[in-house]
């Protein structure tokens, strides 16, 4: 599984007030600490409190590099910021993320060529998130044809069934689930898939476990990358012995101390 560090995200307060007083220092260790528990990659979002994203995404970036080479998700609904992100960047990069609409992917598809960078793509369209798992792959259809007509490789595009709460749409996680599985076969080669792993706990009691409970079950239908929180012990434990079990990591008595990436 490619992890992907959730913490730098301004909707945490100690992360929004570090953006607003330019305190490199938070930022650097939050950075930190996500890649020692473990991270592939970064996401960075200003978070929905900021007032100007252009500005904090570029500075977030910079920040970020000064302390690792490890790719950053440059994570807005705002073309705007993406690219101001991408300009300041020099390590990899995964923009996070278009949609299905049209006026985005026309802005982003480009860019990802430009930057040499992977893409998520949202299954959302101007009518919203989907109901059902019908629509996502339909729209998760759209974009992988919008990626061929615009020449851009289907194994750099993630595509994401979004996920919801638990505790609001308990009659979609199977639908969620299978998505997962069934965008692997839109195309050959297939795209890969991604989750933003909180999201299924969002308002819930227990989240610790109905975060890995989730975790396990989408590895099992064949999730290649999550944004989640690193720094979960139980979870990045609960995904070492799930990746044993699907055969992905070799078993030894020592398995979980050998494949903690710390
Ligand atoms: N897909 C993609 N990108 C995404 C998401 C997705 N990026 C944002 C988000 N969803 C993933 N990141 C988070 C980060 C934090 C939380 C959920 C998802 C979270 N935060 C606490 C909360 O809302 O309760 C904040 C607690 C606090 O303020 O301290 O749950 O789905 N591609």
């Amino acid at each position: 599984m490619f992890i992907i560090g959730e913490l730098i995200n301004g909707m945490y307060e100690h992360i929004g007030k570090a953006i607003k007083e330019r305190d490199k220092s938070v930022i650097q260790k939050c950075a930190l600490e996500q890649v020692w528990a473990g991270s592939d990659a970064l996401d960075i979002n200003c978070g929905p409190a900021s007032k100007k994203p252009i500005e904090d995404m570029p500075w977030l970036v910079e920040t970020v590099q000064e302390v690792t080479d490890k790719p950053l998700v440059l994570d807005s609904s705002k073309p705007q910021v993406i690219a101001a992100g991408l300009a300041a960047a020099k390590n990899k990069l995964i923009i996070n993320s278009t949609t299905a609409e049209q006026g985005k992917i026309d802005v982003l598809l480009p860019l990802a060529k430009q930057y040499d960078a992977k893409l998520i793509g949202l299954t959302i369209s101007a009518k919203g998130i989907p109901q059902n798992k019908e629509q996502r792959l339909e729209l998760a259809a759209a974009i992988v044809a919008a990626c061929s007509e615009y020449e851009f490789p289907i194994e750099n595009l993630y595509l994401d069934p979004i996920v919801l709460p638990v505790n609001v749409a308990q009659a979609q996680m199977k639908d969620i689930l299978d998505s997962i599985n069934e965008f692997k076969i839109i195309s050959e080669p297939p795209p890969k898939t991604i989750v933003g792993l909180s999201n299924v706990s969002q308002g819930a009691c227990s989240r610790s476990l109905i975060n890995r409970t989730f975790l396990v079950m989408a590895a099992a239908y064949g999730l290649d990358a999550a944004i989640l929180d690193p720094l979960d012990k139980e979870l990045m434990d609960a995904l070492i012995s799930a990746e044993l079990v699907l055969n992905k990591q070799i078993y030894c008595d020592s398995y979980l101390e050998a494949y903690r990436k710390k």
